[in-house]
């Protein structure tokens, strides 16, 4: 159905970065969307919002150039937004107008049509698991946290969407009497995803999540995975992986011999960006060696290109989809739909200041994603978390995903 209107407005994400609010109306109906934003970004992503920030997008954009566009088309209004921000890269109007646009025409459209969002995107769907961040460092805590930006969890042995909420949510309590255990004052601080921030080194915090996970798993007899998002583009400094925080420095030979450590250290099964974004090569190397989902979020940035040149050498066997990396639900399906068809498993992912908003599971969903990192506790987690449970109680015959792990 035709897009009749779309109205701009300026909000703000989790964190308190500016950000843009669409509202979209399609046909009778109408939807608002507002997009997320990261702190550890990608250098290959699009930029968040250009100079002079929200005002000057609501100010500027030129919103007749989707007027009439119909909404079930993504390459279309995909197309508008191009013509909109300028290029495909949207230097006009920022990768968070793209998105909420994006997202809110697919939504409203799901709305006026009384179709799923998910079948919106014509992919084969999925039930993905969620990935829960439980313990945090780096970019997202403060000084005195780990080096390595997240420890996550994945109940991928959970009979449904909701049971895999719950055991996360009981993994990251655990997490936190394992810190008083350790640090008798730490005064239950969080980073910027609802993780706990504490005062702990790499190798505390490894051992800390490996308990909490192996307690909850064993008592409620549920295979639970246990993941690093290292965001190593954050440590790279002059060719070298500075961890800060412990004092150290690691060549690429050394970084690669540290990933495979831990790897077989902790039973990890999720590693994120274990090197700086360029290194195609040090990915394809380490999923060689080991038997565990090796995925780029900084390396790919949703970037089909990216992903085209990594796919011939192997690097990694996942990628994250955030669409505010590059802007549009088609360009981000461009993307799945390649990885899927080179064997990678897919995981829809949430952004570190990110909004109350649920659509992340509807995409991750349609995407035919394997998991859905989406944090485990705070408003703008909570929301996509039961989102996605309510969406796996009403489609009983989308499959969940089954662990290649
Ligand atoms: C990441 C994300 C989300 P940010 O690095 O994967 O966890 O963080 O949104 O800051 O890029
Ligand atoms: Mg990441």
């Amino acid at each position: 159905m035709e897009i009749r209107d779309v109205v701009l407005r300026p909000s703000y994400t989790s964190r308190g970065d500016e950000t843009i609010e669409a509202t979209v109306q399609v046909g009778s109906a109408s939807a608002t969307v507002t997009a997320p934003a990261g702190a550890s970004t990608g250098e290959t992503e699009v930029v968040h919002l250009p100079k002079g920030g929200f005002n000057t997008v609501i100010v500027n954009f030129d919103k007749s150039k989707l007027i009439g566009v119909d909404a079930s088309d993504l390459k279309a209004v995909y197309e508008g937004l191009v013509k909109i921000g300028g290029s495909d890269r949207f230097e006009k109007i920022g990768g968070a107008t793209a998105f909420s646009v994006s997202v809110a025409s697919l939504v409203a459209e799901a709305l006026a049509s009384g179709r799923k969002i998910f079948s919106l995107i014509g992919l084969e769907p999925t039930i993905p698991y969620p990935l829960g961040n439980v313990l945090g460092g780096g970019k997202h805590a403060g000084p005195g946290s780990p080096d390595i930006q997240e420890f996550l969890a994945s109940p991928v042995g959970a009979k449904n969407a909701f049971e895999a909420i719950t055991l996360n949510i009981l993994v990251h309590k655990e997490v936190r009497k394992e810190i008083e255990k350790k640090d008798p004052t730490f005064a239950g601080g969080k980073g910027d995803e609802g993780a706990w921030a504490a005062k702990l080194t790499d190798e505390e915090a490894f051992d800390i999540v490996r308990r909490a996970i192996d307690k909850v798993s064993k008592e409620h007899g549920v295979r639970i995975i246990m993941g690093v998002d290292m965001a190593s583009s954050t440590l790279y400094e002059n060719g070298v992986y500075n961890y800060a925080r412990k004092g150290k420095k690691l060549t690429r030979e050394e970084q690669l011999s540290y990933v495979e450590k831990i790897i077989n250290d902790y039973d990890l099964k999720y590693v994120e960006d274990p090197f700086n974004e360029d290194d195609f090569e040090s990915f394809a190397e380490l999923t060689r060696s080991v038997k565990a989902l090796i995925v780029g979020d900084d390396l790919y940035t949703t970037n089909y290109e990216r992903l085209k040149k990594g796919a011939q050498i192997k690097a990694g066997n996942g990628v994250i989809l955030k669409i505010n990396q590059v802007g549009t639900v088609y360009q981000a399906k461009l993307f799945a739909e390649l990885a899927h068809k080179n064997g990678y498993a897919v995981i829809t992912s949430h952004r570190s200041g990110d909004v109350c908003e649920g659509y992340l599971a509807d995409i991750a969903v349609g995407m035919g994603s394997a998991l859905m990192k989406s944090g485990v506790v705070g408003g703008e987690r909570i929301s996509k978390l039961i989102r996605l449970a309510r969406i796996n109680e009403q489609e009983a015959n989308i499959p969940l995903w089954r662990s290649t792990v």
